[in-house]
């Protein structure tokens, strides 16, 4: 085999075999303690919304967005106990949340026409057993951020899947009593996925390079002094 093709042989392979480029990533900040939205929370909520070039689409003093269906929870301005360890709002001048009072219960957010990415401000943290799961294809498990939450805590988290649709949201609260506020959700940019038949183009454009490339190397040998 010629060299040239043996050093390309790899890239082509790497190339072709390549998964989807764009991954799930996942964005949290925790603030032990907190009773009203902490600076590790806002930056990371800061950090998504900047990422995704989202913004809050459900901060729950007002109608519900079209599209979007809620079950489970009950809409409230107080979660019954301390705001640091059952929850609070987070909207600027708002009241209102979504409490998720405990019980093993699960809230699930369907979104009409599907999301690629989904993120909210998650409060009255106790008890580590909040969840966030979805389907992609398989099914995803994303657990709170949680440090320090013998005084409770509150964070912000978010995922972005990029280039996949999302039909529905759900988390589940364990026996924590949890208040969700300022939902963020929406389809994403979708990163640049080359498709099979480009991938296909590039490697004939390579294999052609290397041919090229081998023929001028063959020419010049030819024409050294033996
Ligand atoms: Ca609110």
């Amino acid at each position: 085999m010629p060299s040239r093709l043996k050093t390309l042989l790899p890239l082509l392979v790497m190339l072709l075999g390549a998964p989807a480029m764009a991954e799930l990533t996942v964005t949290s900040g925790f603030d032990s303690g907190a009773s009203s939205v902490g600076p590790q929370a806002a930056a990371s909520q800061a950090s998504f919304l900047n990422s995704t070039g989202g913004r809050v689409m459900l901060d729950f003093e007002g109608d519900m967005p079209a599209g979007l269906a809620i079950r489970g929870g009950r809409v409230t301005d107080d979660s019954g106990c301390r705001a640091a360890l059952c929850g609070f709002n987070t909207t600027e001048a708002g009241s209102q949340f979504l409490l998720a009072p405990g019980k093993k219960g699960t809230i699930t957010f369907t979104f009409g026409e599907g999301v690629s990415y989904f993120g909210a401000y998650f409060s009255g943290l106790q008890l580590a057993t909040g969840t966030l799961t979805f389907q992609d294809g398989v099914r995803q498990e994303i657990s709170l951020p949680y440090g320090d939450i013998s005084l409770g805590g509150m964070a912000f988290v978010g995922f972005h899947n990029p280039g996949k649709l999302i039909g529905s949201v759900s988390f589940y609260t364990g026996n924590d009593i949890i208040a969700i506020d300022d939902v963020v959700y929406g389809r994403g940019p979708v990163a640049a996925v080359p498709e099979v038949g480009t991938l296909a183009t590039m490697g004939l454009g390579l294999l052609a390079i290397a041919g090229l490339r081998r023929g001028r190397a063959e020419r010049a040998s030819a024409r050294q002094p033996v």
